[in-house]
């Protein structure tokens, strides 16, 4: 990461209270029948949500990404439209977030932020979304099974029914699936159909938590089913940033290195970054694998790497990084110091040994 940039990153974060604050009483200045349109609690719903977008702005800065912001601010407003909130009331805040910066910020920091604030105001246009890859495998020749199983898997989770989810998934091993398409095919669309329901407020966080913790009990159920390849000797560490508690896609990864022969120790979410590196140290494994699940822990996720690069007795390990955010933003792994990126866990795999072996 760039350091300026990076330090610039900071001082937005460390603003922003206050300065979300201030947007909110501009706005509603200018926009007194706020609390009438908004409810009881509009101040403290528009302060949040200016807050999540001056620390998404933040992240952009840190990795100096205007289409990470705007795409941010899009599916930021296909949640609020659908619960309600105008996009004219949006741009507005938007507009008075943009006029106390100027304001606020030495020109030195404010020159990292305005230009990708001002793109998301205007018509930037935009890459692929971050909505995962809910088409996965529509085109082969189980496509007609995979798309049932799915089917079949969401209503059984939104019926509240583990038992039935389950044995609905278990019972494709049966029917020539293997563990790999399981995962690509139906848990992760499953998973990316939740979250799109519950982003547009269709369905409860609730739902959602009760979906994940049903999709890693049946993770946990496929590993007796593992056709492991006989040990190659090589060892990857995965894990994810301080903060993250996405776990399911990282799990998948290390489980399909694991299916190939390697050795794995997976942290799951939430590691410090002093852990990790004190990890890689003790066990010297070939690669570190690091999963970034929303944009918003971009800036740790780099921070991680320059840790690790720093540090000479474990600087060569090779890093591979992964997660939605990658998925919509190019280039966006060597901005941040990676030495490579897979967009699936199945690729995962490829990128991985192709970077062990050179
Ligand atoms: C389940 C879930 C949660 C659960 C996680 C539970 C758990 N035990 O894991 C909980 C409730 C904790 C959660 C919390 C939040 N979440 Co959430 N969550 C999801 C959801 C619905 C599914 C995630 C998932 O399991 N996906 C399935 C896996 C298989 O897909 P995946 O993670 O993309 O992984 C694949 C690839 O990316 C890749 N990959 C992943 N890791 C790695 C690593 C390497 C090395 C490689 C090579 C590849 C790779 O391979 C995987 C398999 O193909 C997604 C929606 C979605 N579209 O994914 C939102 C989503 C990721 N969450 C989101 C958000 C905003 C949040 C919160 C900030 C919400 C909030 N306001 O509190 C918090 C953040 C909490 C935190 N500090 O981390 C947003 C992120 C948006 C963005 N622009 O960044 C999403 C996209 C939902 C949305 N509607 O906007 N969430």
């Amino acid at each position: 990461m760039d350091t300026t940039a990076k330090q610039a990153s900071y001082v937005i974060d460390s603003v922003a209270k206050a300065v979300a604050n201030w947007t909110v009483d501009e706005h509603a200045r200018l926009n007194p029948q706020m609390p009438e349109r908004y409810g009881a609690s509009w101040r403290a719903d528009w302060i949040g949500h200016t807050l999540a977008q001056l620390h998404m702005l933040a992240q952009a800065v840190a990795v100096r990404s205007p289409v990470l912001f705007a795409n941010s601010v899009r599916w930021t407003h296909e949640s609020f439209e659908a619960r309600g909130i105008t996009e004219a009331d949006l741009k507005q805040n938007a507009r008075c977030m943009r006029e106390i910066l100027e304001k606020e910020l030495p020109p030195a920091i404010s020159q990292n932020a305005l230009p990708i604030l001002d793109a998301s105001l205007t018509s930037l246009p935009v890459q692929a979304t971050d909505t995962g890859n809910q088409n996965a495998g529509a085109q082969d020749a189980g496509e007609s099974l995979v798309k049932e199983v799915v089917l079949k898997y969401l209503t059984a989770i939104l019926e509240s029914d583990r038992v039935a989810a389950e044995s609905i998934v278990l019972s494709t091993l049966d029917r020539g699936l293997s563990v790999p398409d399981i995962y690509e095919k139906i848990l992760s669309p499953a998973q990316s159909r939740l979250g799109q329901m519950w982003h547009r407020g269709e369905i409860s966080v609730a739902d959602e938590h009760f979906g994940s913790a049903t999709t890693q009990a049946v993770m946990s159920q496929l590993r007796p089913s593992f056709k492991r390849a006989d040990r190659n000797g090589r060892l990857v560490v995965g894990t994810s940033t301080p903060g993250d508690l996405h776990e399911i896609g990282l799990q998948m990864v290390v489980d399909l290195f694991e299916l190939d022969g390697w050795g794995v120790v997976y942290l799951g979410a939430n590691t410090p970054i002093a852990d990790v590196v004190e990890l890689l140290k003790r066990r010297k494994p070939d690669l570190l694998a690091l999963s970034v699940s929303t944009a918003l822990m971009l800036r740790d996720a780099g921070e991680l790497i320059e840790t690790v690069r720093a540090d000479h007795d474990v600087a060569q390990t090779k890093l591979l990084i992964g997660g939605p955010p990658f998925r919509s933003v190019e280039g966006l792994w060597r901005e941040l110091g990676a030495d490579g990126c897979a967009l699936t866990s199945t690729e995962a795999v490829k990128v991985g040994n192709m970077l062990v072996s050179v």
